[in-house]
């Protein structure tokens, strides 16, 4: 298939080059010391590895997420070199990445906030000879290139999640549904797929009706302001679909302080997994909930260990994703993050 690229390494013990078989046989690093292609990484018994992880308010899958990875690096003696970042702003992030960059880290792990501003610092860590492996959220493959940029994508599918989160709400409504959405950031790839994928599945059927469709940024404190301000707005609403089990809280705070009974008045689905959202579904509260897996570090260093054993390496690896409800969410329970 095409997306399982072969990175074909082909090590030469001599003089530890990486050639690229296929389309491009260029070695990987010219005599200036800047990488056109994929650099390889040498085998080492320790690794300096640089983390540049999103920045999040205190979000549950974000914390799961970076404890994961810090486990992990920790389990195998590696130094994972981890700036938190101080705000949301995806420049911010770049500024981090460069940093590891000017640290001449063996290797970056990059959760990109925004799938096109961090694109170009993908590039540069390419340029700089360090390979990255992108975690969580895509990158735009227009400006940095699987296979060429990066070594591969590890993550879930946001739009099977979508179309996931959409099946369980048709089946469960018999089809009739008046939606308000909360999306996630704007320009983040859970945000745009989670769309696509409920979008695909919804318009086809004619009782399934999307109200009204806004970001809360994956934020529990601004879905709780979008809820207020969106069920006074819909009142015919009878289900609000939220794109991360943060905003879900968000959301449920807010209908109960507007006296209405979440998961009666208005049913609730949401994405992620946690602990406390499977709590949720068992007290009635939000219907559904599709997983979004954040524990990320064991399998994103095998990867980083396979490329660097010049093993193949597949352009992405995909999580599977499962979805909960009453008939699933105590068993899952003590397993939610
Ligand atoms: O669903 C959400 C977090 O990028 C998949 O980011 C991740 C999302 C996750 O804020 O809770």
């Amino acid at each position: 298939m095409s997306f399982e690229h072969k990175l074909c390494i082909v090590w030469s013990i001599a003089a530890l080059a990486l050639v690229g078989c296929g389309s491009n046989p260029e070695p990987a690093s010219s005599s200036s010391g800047v990488c056109k292609t994929l650099p390889p990484l040498e085998l080492k018994s320790t690794y300096r590895v640089g983390f540049a992880q999103l920045w999040e308010d205190n979000g549950p899958w974000r914390n799961a997420n970076t404890a994961s990875m810090q486990e992990e690096a920790a389990r195998l003696g590696y130094e994972l070199v981890f700036d938190p970042g101080t705000n949301s702003d995806p420049a911010e992030q770049v500024e981090r990445m460069h940093a590891l960059i000017d640290a001449k880290v063996d290797a970056i792990f990059l959760a990109p906030h925004d799938e096109a501003v961090l694109a170009p610092s993908v590039v540069a860590a390419r340029k700089a000879c360090i390979p990255t492996f992108i975690v969580d959220r895509a990158v735009n493959p227009a400006i940095a290139v699987p296979g060429t940029d990066y070594v591969s994508y590890l993550g879930s599918d946001f739009r099977l999640e979508g179309e996931q989160t959409a099946d369980w709400l048709i089946a469960k409504t018999k089809g009739k549904a008046q939606i308000i959405e909360l999306e996630g950031t704007v320009g983040s790839s859970p945000g745009v797929a989670r769309k696509q994928g409920f979008d695909e599945r919804i318009k086809n059927e004619p009782g399934m009706k999307l109200l009204v469709s806004e970001s809360a940024d994956f934020d529990e404190n601004k879905a709780y302001d979008a809820t207020l301000r969106l069920v006074a707005q819909y009142p015919s609403a009878t289900v609000i679909y939220s794109h991360n089990d943060a905003m879900s809280f968000g959301v449920i705070t807010a209908l109960e302080e507007l006296g209405k009974v979440p998961g009666k008045d208005i049913l609730i689905v949401s994405i992620d997994g946690t602990k406390k959202a499977t709590q949720y579904i068992l007290d009635g509260k939000i219907g559904a909930v599709t997983e979004c897996n954040p524990k990320f570090g064991p399998v994103a260093f095998q990867t980083m260990l396979k490329y660097a054993a010049g093993e193949e390496v597949p352009l992405e690896v995909k999580n599977v994703d499962r979805v909960f409800d009453l008939d699933n969410a105590a068993d899952y329970l003590p397993d939610a993050f």
